[in-house]
């Protein structure tokens, strides 16, 4: 990690098509330019929003990188192309899902561009990943750790499906 790096922790999700390939490959997808050197257990999590669509699968990880918010997100919207995401109604199925969760401790607030994550305090589906590798980093603007948000939401609907390592099978 060169000096001008940050490190960045990225949400995603997938509920339809081959949901672990789709979320392997997105994992190779957004290599080199985000260096990734921790990833989460693999959940598979009840629909948010929307009820009538299939069971997601969501992960979380780490990596670094010498890219802008604005650079990251246009790559992982890129990634999201290229693993054939089609436009779909917001909140509803999708075949990858790329979220920037936290930007080291940047604050955003752009069009099109918000982060830390606008749900992410709210959600099990992202909590419960993101605890596992960042249990007591702060969210800049709650001052709070992962860890306590994810002890704060109901995790009702969230379930592990794999351990650690599961992207590299
Ligand atoms: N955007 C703003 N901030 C960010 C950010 N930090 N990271 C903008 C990524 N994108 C950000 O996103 C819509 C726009 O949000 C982008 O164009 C970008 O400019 P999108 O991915 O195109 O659409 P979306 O995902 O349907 O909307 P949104 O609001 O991002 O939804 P979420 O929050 O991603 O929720 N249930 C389970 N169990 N698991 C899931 O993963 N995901 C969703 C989608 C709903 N329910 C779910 C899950
Ligand atoms: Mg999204």
């Amino acid at each position: 990690m060169s000096g001008t790096d940050t490190v960045v922790y990225l949400g995603l999700g997938a509920n339809l098509g081959d949901r672990r390939g789709t979320l392997t490959a997105a994992l190779r997808g957004i290599e080199p330019a985000v260096r990734v050197n921790a990833v989460s257990s693999l959940y598979e999590t009840a629909p948010v929003g929307p009820q009538d669509q299939p069971a997601y699968y969501n992960a979380a990880c780490r990596g670094a990188t010498s890219m802008t918010p604005r650079a990251l997100l246009d790559h992982v919207k890129a990634v999201e192309r290229q693993l054939g995401r089609s436009e779909g109604p917001r909140w509803g199925p999708r075949e990858i899902d790329i979220d920037i969760l936290l930007f080291g401790i940047e604050v955003v607030e752009e069009e099109g561009l918000t982060v830390p994550h606008l749900e992410l305090a709210n959600r099990a589906f992202v909590l419960a990943p993101l605890a596992e590798i960042a249990a007591h980093l702060l969210h800049p603007l709650l001052g709070k750790s992962i860890e306590e948000l994810a002890a704060a939401v109901d995790q009702a609907g969230v379930r592990m499906e794999a351990g650690p390592g599961w992207h590299r099978i």
